[in-house]
């Protein structure tokens, strides 16, 4: 009796360690709903064009921005062109920075309470050539 009692105690512990390694999962898991888009600067072709030009996001999702082809190139959010004509919010996406190397890498995130709406982005060097971008943001 005292070794059935031994072997239940060992497997319910067992099972509840197996609950616990599962539920663990279950809240680290990162939730399924933010998605990361890819855009790149200058196009496959050579251009002097965001590709693609506009998109279609959701607050909380990521833009992954991509030095490609003819750089320098940077990313600047128009201050005057968003929902809000948020300089605060415009200058928090905006990577200045010129990437000089293609491959180079950057990340936006929209924060979960941007303001649905147009977002107008621009590459600084080419912004006279066409080098302009949009960012609609819907809930
Ligand atoms: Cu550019």
């Amino acid at each position: 009796m005292k070794l059935i009692a031994a072997n239940w105690r060992r497997l319910t512990l067992a099972v509840l360690t197996v609950i616990l390694v599962v539920s663990s999962f279950a809240v680290f898991t990162p939730s399924a709903s933010a998605e990361t888009y890819q855009v790149k600067l200058g196009t496959d072709k050579g251009l002097l064009q965001f590709q693609p030009k506009s998109l279609t996001i959701k607050p909380g999702d990521t833009i992954e921005w991509v030095n490609n082809k003819v750089p320098p190139h940077n990313v600047v959010f128009d201050k005057a062109k968003n929902p809000t004509k948020d300089a605060g919010l415009a200058k928090t996406l905006s990577h200045t920075k010129l990437l000089l190397n293609p491959g180079q890498k950057q990340t936006t995130t929209f924060p979960a309470d941007a303001p649905v709406g147009d977002y107008t982005f621009y590459c600084a060097p080419h912004r006279g050539a066409g080098m302009v971008g949009k960012i609609t943001v819907q809930s």
